[in-house]
């Protein structure tokens, strides 16, 4: 065997127990569960609390504008948020996001306004925001792909020598895809500065956990890629954050990738067109609400007076604020010019697809209502 191959360190194994820095009863784990993680500051904290809360509440009301017919569709990340918020708490200005459908809330969290955000899950055919302003790639519907982008990503960054590092989600059934191996292994073999957050919800749609993976847990998959694996209670918003900020600083200063599980559960349905008491039973779902993530991290929080009724009266209004804009902005229906469909597919027009455009262009002007366009 190569010499340099054989002196390879081996990487951090997996506990055996989920990492976990703020137990569910919202006192401080001081215990071998820590694994040597310390908790972060109260600010950093009640921040993550604040995002927490603000996120349920859009997804409240964005739940209510699709059994409105204001928007199509919408996966929710009830039960989630620890994940969500703690991975872009992590993130600096110059690294990289690239989230699934799933992950709505980190682009909130990231700063990309409501009515950008939203405009993917009305059905318009562009992403709304500017993925170079915010950092963040589109949302991936097809499974796996963003963990591939991710890599190239980071991996174009380290050999033009910039500090940037990307942080991609993927959930526990797209570990199954070959898009999740092939980046797991070269970003490993390239030594990316790359995050991989894999938010273990239990489902894949109807598919649970047991039969998508006989792997004792999915952070153990690093292992075998040469990578440090890191197994979190994904409810512990603040073992999430000191987990994954690790794992940036690891990335930002060479040490190469990391592949975090947080061990989370969705509580809502995989969509608004899901019905999950098909294939789960609803006291599932009770105990994972008792194991809430927003609860635990205000528990601990209002035990250290950090969070005061003052401070949890101003997160609540803030909150009601933005679900106040989201129904305004989703309110207003959208003046859409059905010919742009055809200015973003190539960078130089083709003559079949100017053929296409001038057909609809006429149906357009001789339809009814064509006018009003
Ligand atoms: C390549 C590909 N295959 C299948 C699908 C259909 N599909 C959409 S979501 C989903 C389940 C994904 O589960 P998981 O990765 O655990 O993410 P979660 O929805 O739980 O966040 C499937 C199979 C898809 N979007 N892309
Ligand atoms: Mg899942």
């Amino acid at each position: 065997m190569n010499d340099d191959v054989a002196q390879r360190e081996e990487p951090a194994r997996p506990t055996a127990q989920p990492i976990s820095l703020i137990s569910n009863d919202g006192a401080a784990v001081t215990d071998s569960t820590a694994a040597g993680f310390a908790l972060p500051d109260s600010a950093t904290l009640l921040g993550l609390y604040r995002q927490m809360v603000i996120s349920r509440r859009f997804e409240s009301q964005v739940m209510a504008l699709t059994r409105q017919g204001r928007l199509a569709t919408y996966p929710s990340a009830l039960g989630q948020e620890a994940c969500e918020i703690a991975a872009v708490a992590s993130l600096d200005k110059q690294d990289w996001l690239f989230p699934t459908y799933r992950d709505t809330i980190a682009l909130l969290a990231r700063g990309v306004t409501v009515s950008e955000i939203l405009a993917f899950f009305r059905g318009d055919w562009h992403t709304g925001f500017d993925p170079y302003e915010h950092r963040i790639a589109p949302q991936s519907t097809p499974l796996a792909t963003q963990a591939l982008h991710a890599v190239g990503l980071a991996t174009a960054a380290k050999l033009q020598g910039d500090d940037t590092v990307a942080l991609t989600f993927l959930g526990d059934g797209s570990t199954s895809e070959g898009d999740a191996h092939e980046a797991f292994n070269f970003a490993a073999v390239w030594q990316a500065p790359v995050v991989f957050v894999i938010q273990n919800n239990h489902y894949a749609i109807s598919v649970p956990y047991a039969k998508q993976s006989h792997a004792r847990t999915l952070a153990d998959k690093a292992i075998g890629y040469g990578m440090p694996g890191y197994y979190v209670d994904g409810n512990d918003a603040a073992a999430m954050y000191a987990v994954i900020s690790s794992g940036m600083d690891r990335a930002r200063s060479g040490g190469g990738p990391t592949l975090i599980e947080g061990l989370t559960y969705r509580i809502e349905a995989h969509t608004n067109s899901d019905d999950p008491s098909r294939y789960r039973e609803k006291s599932e779902e009770d105990e994972w609400r008792a194991h809430d993530p927003i609860e635990r991290l205000g528990k601990y929080l209002a035990n250290a007076n950090v969070l005061t009724p003052a401070v949890s009266e101003k997160i609540a209004s803030e909150a009601e604020e933005l679900a106040a804009n989201t129904r305004d902005a989703m309110n207003q229906s959208p003046v859409l010019d059905p010919l742009e469909l055809f200015d973003h597919v190539y960078a130089e027009q083709r003559s079949s697809l100017l053929e296409q455009r001038a057909f609809l262009e006429n149906e357009l002007a001789t339809a009814d209502g064509g006018s009003e366009r």
